[in-house]
C-alpha cells in the first residue's frame, strides 16, 4: 500500500506511532512530503530512522531546505574549528531566521548525535526530492511540499523553481490539473478552511495532508489506494 504524510516538524513519537496505526511493512511505501525537522524536539531521530528504511521516500520542504544548508555549515565549524565557515553576514542572517523559526530545536537534536551521524544525515538530505509523480491504483498524483504557481502550472515539472515548488500557497478552491491530484502539505489545512481544523482536505483535485502536526495539532496519513485516513494525536 502507498502512504503520504507531510511535516512532521521533528515529532518523531507521532511519526513511529502513525507507523503502528497503519502496521507500515516492507511491502508498504510511504512518501514523506517535507518539512521533517524543525519545531519538534526529535528531528535527528526521526531523519535517523527514515534513512534507515528503503520504502520512505522523502520529499524537500522549505524547513529541510535551509537546515541541510546550515547544519552543513554548523557541522563544518564543529568539527574544523574554523570560522570561516560562517563567517558570511547573510549565512548569519539566515541563521538567526531560522533559529527563530523552529531551527533551534535541531540544532540541539543533532548535538546528541556522533560526528558520524551527523554526517550521515547531512548526506541523506541530499536524497529529498522536489517533486514525484506517482501511479496509483490508476490514479496519478503530483506529490510536493508547497505546490506549483497556478500561472506556472504548463511549464514541465523539470523546469519549475525549485524555491516555488518548497514554499507556494496553491489556490485550493482551483483545480490545477485535469486527471492528476496535486498532493501537498506546507499550508496548515485550517488555514485552508478552518472546517477542515486537525483534518485532511480532499477537494477540487487537491489533497493537503498538513493538518497541523507541528502545532500541536493531529498527525494525518492517507492510503492512496482507497483514500483511508488516518490520524494520531
Ligand atoms: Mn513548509
Amino acid at each position: 500500500m502507498t502512504y503520504v504524510m507531510s511535516d512532521l516538524h521533528g515529532y518523531y513519537e507521532k511519526y513511529k506511532k502513525m507507523l503502528d496505526t497503519i502496521s507500515f511493512s516492507d511491502e508498504d511505501e510511504l512518501y514523506i512530503l517535507g518539512d521533517v525537522v524543525d519545531r519538534g524536539p526529535q528531528s535527528a531521530e526521526l531523519l535517523l530512522d527514515m534513512s534507515m528504511r528503503s520504502n520512505v521516500y522523502p520529499i524537500l520542504g522549505n524547513h529541510d531546505m535551509i537546515a541541510s544548508i546550515l547544519l552543513k555549515k554548523l557541522c563544518v565549524k564543529i568539527e574544523e574549528d574554523t570560522h570561516t565557515a560562517l563567517a558570511d553576514d547573510s549565512v548569519l542572517r539566515m541563521l538567526a531566521a531560522w533559529q527563530l523559526d523552529g531551527g533551534q530545536a535541531t540544532i540541539e537534536s543533532f548535538k546528541k548525535l556522533s560526528p558520524d551521524d551527523r554526517e550521515a544525515l547531512i548526506d541523506y538530505f541530499e536524497e529529498f526530492v522536489p517533486y514525484e509523480v506517482i501511479e496509483v491504483s490508476g490514479r496519478k498524483f503530483l506529490l510536493v511540499h508547497g505546490g506549483i504557481p497556478l500561472g506556472k502550472r504548463h511549464i514541465p515539472l523539470e523546469k519549475q523553481e525549485t524555491a516555488d515548488l518548497i514554499s507556494e500557497r496553491p489556490d485550493y478552491g482551483l483545480r490545477y490539473y485535469e486527471g492528476i491530484t496535486l498532493v501537498t502539505g506546507h499550508t496548515p489545512t485550517a488555514v485552508i478552511d478552518p472546517e477542515y481544523r486537525g483534518r485532511i482536505f480532499h477537494k477540487n483535485g487537491h489533497l493537503a495532508i498538513d493538518c497541523g502536526a507541528g502545532f500541536g495539532l493531529p498527525l494525518g496519513c492517507i492510503r492512496l489506494e482507497d483514500f483511508r485516513e488516518f490520524y494520531v494525536e
